[in-house]
């Protein structure tokens, strides 16, 4: 069969059984996939009596009925028989279920590997294990009702539709002997992210990489109507998925065992084709052509083998499957017992011994020990993780002989310290940018490893390449799931991006972020590197871009994540971002914020200094302000984020100059997370030290790269919290010079010196003739930007004097 079937061929109910799927093993197959759908149906149903050893009765149901039956039975299907396939050939594989609501299909089939009960003893493989299995099911005080971080295996919650190949494709990269089994819903298949994801095969190289095999699930339904897919003509969908670049495999039915050997049989097929191309590419024979490699189509009803109809209106096949397919079982004895009928259709007496543990019949249907699809520890990457051989950042210096002297593109450095990561750690570190390594002035990577691309290259191309380790596609969506797949099976990475457009794979961030929050509690889940995001081409510096690329929101979603997660660094050098660049790279379980520009701009402290500063994450400049510590300063100017730490050291120059008896403290915040109290964040300094920098009552005017919201929301709880009076970006921005968007915005030196004076507890003579200077220099500004088209020279060449 295998040999006869041509690429693209659909497997169909017409063709031959599989010779390979003898009687035996079907029984085993089926045994097993009876078994866990009899068990996902307990978990959404029932709270005793589990084994239906007596009559069911009103009691044994749940109070609440919660779960989702209809995605469950293929995804069991698809399992049952993956995992024959790896009994039969040792495959190392992972189990992906885009679909993640099908959580009880999932938890099912670890318990029937035996995973669950070792990882949990408390659920042991007996009948009181199930009972618990049962009971704890989206029940308080239990488990989620999805494919949650507590399910052994699993790298997919499978909530937030729409990622799951890309979490696929992230997890076979430098991983060669891996198959990721990447179940897709139709439903979920309409989603913008999914759509993109396809295109994972023009980024995988089959010598290198291991393999990802997409099954559509196409069961014609999502929560209340049909998909786009599944009303399409068959021939239409194969062209669609043929022009992704897939070979497409389809399986449609639901007669059985029928679909048990069409399944098998396309399984086999898709597997072998795999190995092929894996095989042609390791063995030196690739001519470079892009593989095309296989997926299925699985064409099966929705809540198959469940109820076909309800109160006389059919069920199975339809939306109407989706969640619970039999409502109100404790008021409605007919709905009682039509579902005492079908779990007892499953015939659980052949499945479970008297002790409720699963029948020898079941239970070789399983693979042995990790290769368990839950038991793999790819679904555990913390298990696998081994920290990156990291270069001496130091090496990276830029040198600094006085503050606000010399002008260096930050980035550019921290491209070169990339470069040289990739370069000793060539099986487990990435980059992921969305067509900007070069624009975020990252291209030293280049240097050592081309683009990903097995696509068609052309002459005039360049750093494009089969071998290539850099993963540049116009896609957030995809760069930020590729890059936590990669997390999530224990590799590192960072993912650079224009700041603004961060927030296209926001919710990507939220969701990850989710997830290792909820590992931290689970002793098992080892950490995983964290997944470090450098924002760079930032609102204040995007002035030739205008204002759709203006946008720090990025910065408020990392603040509403829960404090033993999130980390926001603004390094406001190159020195300090290597520091915090280092610091993120070794870290784990994190999400990492990196908030820097990318154009040039003054450099402030040396190696040694941005190291003693990063390490505190905030600290007072004496050399910018007049302030000598002896007592408290007469204001304090705060900055966090790099044009508006400039605008500060500026503004305390103007300070200094014009009114020297003013004592002005300058403090730098590169850690945002110091700011909250020690209760809110573990980052957040000590009452003391917050003291030593802010006092306890002078006033303080904080100059913020984000929404000046976020500053007020940090220093909540700190002693006299009213008195921050915090300029940010407010949403005015356009095209125009890197001075106005600060003007705009009303954080510019000009306004930072009003601020200061407005709200300094003392004010030396000279302070109103200065506050008319600041606002004539505005007004001049205004003129002279629209004139000549750009800044003021003392301001476009501003910069410190050397002593
Ligand atoms: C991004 C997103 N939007 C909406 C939902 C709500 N939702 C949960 S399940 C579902 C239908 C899913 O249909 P499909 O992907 O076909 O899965 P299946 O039919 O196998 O259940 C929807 C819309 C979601 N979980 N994620």
């Amino acid at each position: 069969m295998t040999q006869t079937l041509q690429p693209n061929e659909p497997v169909s109910a017409a063709m031959e059984p599989s010779t390979h799927l003898d009687d035996a093993e079907l029984a085993s197959l089926d045994a097993w996939w009876r078994a866990a759908n009899y068990l996902t149906i307990g978990q959404i149903y029932l709270q005793d009596n589990v084994l239906l050893r007596e009559p069911l009765a009103v009691e044994h149901i749940k109070p609440r009925l919660l779960g989702h039956w209809g995605t469950s039975p293929g995804l069991s299907l698809i399992y049952a028989h993956v995992s024959r396939l790896i009994r039969r050939t040792g495959q190392e594989a992972i189990y992906l279920a885009g679909p993640g609501h099908g959580g009880p299909a999932l938890v099912a089939a670890g318990w029937l590997e035996g995973t669950y009960s070792q990882t949990y003893p408390d659920v042991p493989q007996d009948l009181a294990g199930m009972h618990r299995l049962f009971r704890q099911f989206s029940s308080p005080g239990g488990i989620p009702s999805h494919v949650s971080v507590t399910t052994p295996g699993s790298i997919h919650e499978g909530g937030e539709l729409g990622y799951v190949l890309m979490h696929a494709f992230g997890a076979v990269m430098d991983n060669p002997d891996l198959l990721a089994i990447a179940v897709v819903g139709d439903g979920e298949a309409e989603t913008g992210p999914l759509e993109g994801s396809w295109k994972g095969v023009s980024f995988l190289n089959p010598a290198r990489d291991g393999a990802v095999l997409p099954v559509l699930h196409l069961n014609d339904a999502k929560i209340s109507g049909p998909t786009v897919l599944g009303r399409k003509d068959p021939a239409l969908v194969r062209s669609l998925f043929v022009g992704h670049g897939y070979d497409v495999i389809e399986v449609t039915g639901d007669d059985l065992p029928g679909m048990h050997h069409r399944f098998a049989a396309a399984l086999e097929i898709a597997h072998t084709r795999i190995r092929g191309i894996q095989d042609t590419a390791r063995g030196g024979d690739w001519d470079g052509t892009v593989p095309s490699w296989p997926m299925i189509v699985l064409r099966s009803p929705k809540g198959w083998t469940g109820p076909a109809e309800v109160d006389g209106i059919p069920v199975t096949g339809s939306w109407r499957s989706h969640q619970v397919p039999l409502s109100g079982v404790k008021e409605n004895p007919e709905h009682l017992a039509l579902l005492e009928k079908w779990l007892l259709s499953y015939r659980p007496e052949e499945l479970f011994d008297d002790a409720g543990h699963p029948v020898e019949r079941v239970m070789v249907n399983n693979p042995a020990g990790d290769l368990r699809m839950s038991s793999s520890p790819h679904g555990n990457g913390g298990v696998l993780t081994r920290g990156l051989d990291l270069p001496d950042y130091r090496d990276y210096a830029v040198d600094v002989p006085t503050p606000a002297t010399v002008r260096a593109e930050s980035t550019r450095k921290l491209g070169e310290f990339l470069r040289d990561i990739y370069r000793d750690n060539p099986d487990r570190f990435r980059l992921f940018c969305p067509d900007e390594t070069n624009s975020n002035r990252l291209g030293a990577v280049f240097e050592v490893s081309h683009r990903a691309w097995m696509e068609r290259v052309e002459p005039a191309d360049v750093a494009l390449g089969r071998d290539g380790r850099v993963m540049e596609v116009l896609s957030e969506h995809n760069c930020h799931g590729w890059l936590e797949g990669y997390n999530l099976t224990g590799r590192h990475g960072m993912f650079a991006t224009y700041e603004a457009f961060a927030m296209v794979s926001a919710s990507q961030t939220i969701q990850h972020g989710k997830w290792l929050e909820e590992a931290r509690h689970l002793p098992w889940r080892a950490k995983i590197p964290s997944l470090n995001i450098l924002l760079t081409s930032t609102a204040w510096r995007n002035d030739h871009n205008g204002f759709s690329h203006q946008g720090p929101g990025l910065i408020q979603v990392a603040l509403t994540q829960r404090a033993d997660v999130s980390r926001v660094y603004l390094p406001p050098d190159a020195n300090c971002l290597m520091s915090v660049a280092d610091h993120c790279l070794r870290s784990r379980s994190y999400v990492n914020l990196i908030v820097i520009d990318k154009q040039p701009q003054l450099q402030w402290l040396t190696m040694d200094e941005a190291i003693e500063h990063c390490t505190r994450g905030a600290g007072v400049w004496e050399w910018a302000g007049t302030d000598d510590g002896s007592s408290d300063p007469d204001i304090v100017l705060a900055c966090a984020g790099d044009v508006v730490t400039m605008e500060t050291v500026a503004a305390a120059a103007i300070l200094k100059e014009h009114l020297p008896k003013l004592r002005v403290r300058v403090v730098n915040v590169v850690d945002l997370m110091t700011l909250p109290r020690p209760k809110d964040h573990s980052h957040g300094m000590s009452v003391d030290l917050f003291r030593e920098l802010f006092t306890d009552t002078v006033d303080v005017v904080f100059a913020f790269h984000g929404f000046p919201g976020a500053i007020h929301q940090l220093v909540h709880g700190r002693p006299d919290a009213d008195r921050f009076r915090v300029r940010g970006f407010i949403e005015e921005g356009t095209t125009t010079t890197p001075f106005d968007m600060t003007v705009k915005n009303r954080a510019s030196r000009y306004h930072l010196v009003m601020d200061a004076l407005n709200n300094s507890r003392r004010l030396p003579a000279g302070a109103v003739e200065l506050k008319t200077w600041c606002q004539a220099q505005l007004k001049r500004h205004e003129e002279y930007v629209v004139a000549h088209l750009e800044d003021l020279p003392e301001v476009r060449d501003w910069s410190l004097e050397a002593p």
